[in-house]
């Protein structure tokens, strides 16, 4: 650091980056130079343009005109300005900034957090000769990067090593995979369980990319030859039950392709439930089940020890010695939330999110608490169990704040599977939204709140702190049914739920199933009756999906039929995928388009979209939604041929 820097003194300082590619180290610069007086020096573009104090040039990439304006505009800002401290990211846009500042004798430090600490890039090596100080990790960000400071970046400077430089230290690179769905149809949001083991393994020292195949489209062989590329020590891969086989043709490629393939751990919920399916010589090494941060975090630190994995709970592994499955005791769930880290989004492509749940593309996900003391009979829940954890009201609202500032999240789904289960807790999350301004920013229960636990004044806080829309899980119109699914609600309570929410000012959507077990052709038209009664803007209807590890998908195995060729199947919207007593797949197919239907071509529904097709994101989800309709409700999915229930418990053999 310049002789002249004294953190004690207030200073102005001019922070540079260019088009907020760098926007978190930018807005991390700020925090840690609280108490002086930032400004930025910035390209124009969307991510720059909420920073605070910004002064927005146009991009000089290639252009040397606007190179040497440049060059008068920050002459004439740093007169005016007078920085004490030039602090730049960006390698491109600092050569004018820098070239000044050396001129005015300004003492410049040039940050980079990215690549360019390995493979330094002209610009960033001119950068590195011009700067007076070539950080690419600063000690005092410490302070607000935590525990991850020391692993973000490494010190450039030789001659001046700062004490915490881990840069000369092997680190184990892990690329996290969410693969593509292959069949069926799923919005596309980015992969929370992904984002929490990234900032875990961040923590222990590793470097992590990752790789949403779903979102970017890639199939297995794509991916395998992106993982290939990329070279890792390690892949972790998250699974829920219809990813299984596409996760499986992932890593068999690799393998394929790879004397020395990388280790492979899979996660989520099909791991959990199966392991026995995804662990095998030829398949994935390990198998994390349930809550995946702790045990994730002792296996990678096992394997850079190179100590046994014997002991770790939670973990399942291929025993190369005896040619076995081993599966270590379960791991109790966590119960200090708040000791997680946050996810680390930084790694996701957020822009290419979208969602027709939501009403800005930009939405990030935060979950407030895990796990449900209910037993519905469809829902699976081994990763987060029946114990009801909840976070404290302070520290979820630190994540949202830490959302909307850090990341500009236009909107957040609270994805909870019981967000108001505790009602005091829920409106003490809702007065802090308030009282930090956060209500400003839109949000939604998208994974359903329960009928039961939505009395009208958590409603009305919830639309004054800034939710516009409630998602119910309401199952069924028949009360035989929902005891059948053992929801514990009845349609009186469905019934104020709704009434509530629109009273409100709440916009409400409703999930509900078709064909479930025990369910009769009459129960279903009474189902759809009932949503259509109900003041709804939105359905979702489903057919029941037995998923393995619930109560359902031991009822179908034991006295129906699944009709599935392949886990892949059960990511169906439109097609049944069991046939049971007098339930017919047929029926319950036509029923399923009939209530969608009913219910979104509706004069009323119709005309309820006009108001909001006014924006582009409105428009353009309206006509993608219609197209989708237009495929669920006309085509839908032809019933699978069927195979027998045994034979469908095994996902497909490699497709090659
Ligand atoms: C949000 C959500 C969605 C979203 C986004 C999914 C996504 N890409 O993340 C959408 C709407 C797209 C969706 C779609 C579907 N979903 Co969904 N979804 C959820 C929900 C409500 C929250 C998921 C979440 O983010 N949780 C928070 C994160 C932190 O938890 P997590 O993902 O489980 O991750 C933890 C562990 O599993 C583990 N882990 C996860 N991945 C990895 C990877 C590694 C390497 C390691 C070590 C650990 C690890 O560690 C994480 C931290 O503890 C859950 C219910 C729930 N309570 O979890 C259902 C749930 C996951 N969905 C489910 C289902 C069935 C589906 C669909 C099949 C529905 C359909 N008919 O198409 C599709 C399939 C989509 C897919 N990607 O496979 C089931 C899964 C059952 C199963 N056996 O697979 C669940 C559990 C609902 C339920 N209770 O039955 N879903
Ligand atoms: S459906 Fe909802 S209430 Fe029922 S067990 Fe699952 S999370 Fe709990």
């Amino acid at each position: 650091m310049s002789a002249a820097w004294d953190p004690e003194r207030r200073l102005p300082i001019c922070l540079t980056c260019s088009h907020g590619g760098h926007l978190t180290e930018m807005l991390l610069l700020a925090e840690a130079f609280a108490g002086h007086d930032t400004f930025y020096f910035t390209y124009d573009a969307d991510t720059t343009r909420r920073l605070p104090n910004a002064h927005l040039v146009p991009n000089m990439a290639r252009n040397p005109v606007e190179f040497l304006k440049n060059l008068g505009r920050v002459w004439r800002l740093f007169r005016e300005k007078r920085p004490g401290l030039v602090v730049s990211t960006g390698a491109e846009i600092a050569i004018p900034v820098v070239l000044v500042a050396k001129l005015m004798r300004i003492p410049t430090v040039y940050v980079e957090c990215g690549a360019q600490a390995t493979h330094p890039s002209v610009t960033g090596r001119l950068m590195y000769w011009l700067a007076d100080q070539f950080l690419v990790q600063w000690p005092e960000l410490l302070r607000v990067y935590g525990p991850r400071a020391s692993f973000r970046g490494s010190l450039i400077d030789m001659d001046a090593p700062f004490r915490e430089d881990r840069s000369a230290e092997r680190r184990m690179r892990v690329t996290l995979v969410q693969p593509a769905h292959q069949s069926g149809f799923s919005s596309d949001q980015p992969p929370m369980g992904l984002g929490y083991i990234a900032s875990v393994l961040q923590q222990r020292g590793c470097v992590v990319r990752l790789l949403d195949a779903n979102v970017e489209g890639l199939d297995a062989l794509d991916t395998a030859r992106l993982i290939v590329q990329q070279d890792p020590d390690l892949v972790g891969i998250t699974v829920t039950t219809p990813l299984a086989p596409g996760a499986l043709d992932i890593v068999r490629a690799v393998r394929r392709a790879r004397e020395k393939p990388p280790l492979f751990v899979a996660g989520g919920p099909h791991p959990t439930v199966l392991p026995d399916e995804l662990v095998a010589r030829d398949a994935f090494d390990y198998a994390v089940r349930a809550e995946g941060e702790e045990t994730m975090g002792e296996l990678v630190e096992a394997l850079q020890a190179g100590s046994s994995v014997g002991d770790i709970e939670g973990l399942s592994w291929w025993d190369g010695v005896t040619e076995t499955v081993r599966h270590n005791p379960a791991r109790e769930l966590c119960q200090d939330l708040a000791a997680l880290p946050y996810p680390d989004w930084s790694l996701f492509p957020l822009r290419r999110y979208s969602s027709l749940a939501r009403r800005n593309d930009f939405c990030l996900p935060i979950t407030t608490s895990r796990g449900c003391p209910y037993q519905c009979t469809f829902c699976y829940k081994g990763v987060y169990g029946n114990q009801l954890r909840m976070r404290e009201p302070e520290d979820v609202a630190d994540e949202w704040q830490f959302l909307v500032e850090r990341y500009g999240a236009q909107e957040i789904a609270v994805l909870d599977d019981n967000f108001t289960m505790w009602e005091d807790r829920a409106e003490a999350i809702c007065e802090l939204l308030i009282a930090r301004g956060l209500d400003r920013v839109p949000w939604s229960t998208t994974n359903g709140i329960r009928v039961d636990h939505a009395p009208p004044r958590v409603l009305e806080l919830m639309k004054r702190a800034g939710c516009y829309r409630v998602y119910f899980g309401i199952e069924s119109g028949v009360q035989r049914v929902l005891d059948l699914l053992e929801k514990r609600i009845d349609l009186d309570q469905v019934r104020a739920a709704v009434d509530a929410a629109k009273a409100a000012g709440l916009e409400v959507g409703g999930y509900f199933m078709i064909g479930n077990v025990g369910e009769s052709l009459e129960d279903m038209d009474a189902t759809i009756r009932f949503a259509l009664d109900l003041d709804l803007d939105i359905v979702q209807f489903t057919i029941a999906t037995p998923y393995p590890g619930t109560k359902m998908y031991e009822q179908v195995v034991r006295d129906g039929e699944l009709l599935i060729d392949s886990w892949e199947d059960l990511a169906s919207y439109g097609a049944p995928v069991f046939k049971m007593a007098d339930l017919a797949p047929e029926d319950v197919a036509r029923k399923y388009r009939e209530g969608l239907r009913r219910f979104y071509f509706s004069p009323r529904f119709i005309v309820s979209q006009f108001r909001q097709m006014f924006t582009w994101t409105g428009f353009k989800h309206r006509v993608l939604g219609a197209l989708l309709l237009l495929k669920m409700t006309l085509g839908g999915r032809r019933a699978p041929a069927g195979g027998k229930a045994g034979e469908a418990r095994r996902p497909k053999p490699d497709r090659g």
